[in-house]
């Protein structure tokens, strides 16, 4: 895939989609490939696996059924953290913490075809990611969060609306985002709200996306 190949999923014509959903087994209590089924029927186009507490075996094994699930129901499927995995099941892209390969080495050895997110915590470290070979900034806690294990201080909305006019590429905000407080990030100008519990606790899954995205795309 090229540049705009790329490009085509995430800007122009059709943007990362407004709810960035992303997987979690401890708090859905289902496995990653059952969970891409629900949120997908819920009608999301791309998202994350993250899995913090498996084996890299069980993560791959995991993801692959997951990245089976995703082919067939036409969604984008973004491993997280682990560039060796997203590679071994073929997935559409691999989204990256501080600690993990630096963007720079995984563009090398995923090439061009492969989106690549970036997390950050800081304005800091959210601008200097502007110029990295990555398709999307994640940028948070916008607000407290108490599903990531030691978060970074929250950021704020202030921070995200600072950003998202310094930078050029697109922002995902994440971080304790719901249904209250998902509008404020969009009018903030973040291109997508990523969010775990508040979609993974709900009772049913799909009608919770399906509530997010109205929610996140209402006057768009
Ligand atoms: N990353 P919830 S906050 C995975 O600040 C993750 O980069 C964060 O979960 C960051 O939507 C976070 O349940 C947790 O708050 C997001």
């Amino acid at each position: 895939m090229t540049e705009s190949h790329r490009a085509e999923i995430i800007g122009g014509a059709s943007p990362l989609p407004r709810v960035y959903a992303i997987t979690d087994v401890g708090l859905s209590g289902l496995s990653h490939a059952e969970q891409v089924k629900l949120i997908a029927a819920g009608g999301a186009s791309l998202i994350q696996l993250r899995e913090k507490s498996a084996s890299p075996l069980e993560f791959y094994e995991a993801s692959l059924l997951a990245v089976a699930n995703a082919r067939e129901l036409g969604v984008k499927l973004i491993i997280n953290d682990r560039v060796d995995i997203a590679m071994a099941v073929k997935a559409d892209g691999v989204h990256l913490g501080q600690d993990d390969l630096p963007p720079d080495r995984a563009r090398m050895l995923l090439g061009d075809s492969c989106l690549i997110g970036y997390s950050t915590h800081s304005f800091e470290q959210a601008i200097a990611a502007d110029t990295m070979p990555i398709d999307y900034i994640a940028f948070g806690p916008i607000f407290e969060t108490a599903t990531k294990q030691n978060p970074d201080p929250v950021v704020g909305l202030n921070a995200l609306r600072l950003l998202t006019q310094r930078v050029a590429k697109p922002v995902v905000a994440i971080g304790g985002i719901n249904r209250s407080n998902i509008r404020s990030v969009i009018e903030a100008g973040a291109m997508s709200a990523a969010i775990i519990a508040d979609l993974l606790k709900a009772e049913d899954i799909s009608e919770q996306f399906r509530l997010l995205n109205a929610l996140a795309s209402a006057r768009d």
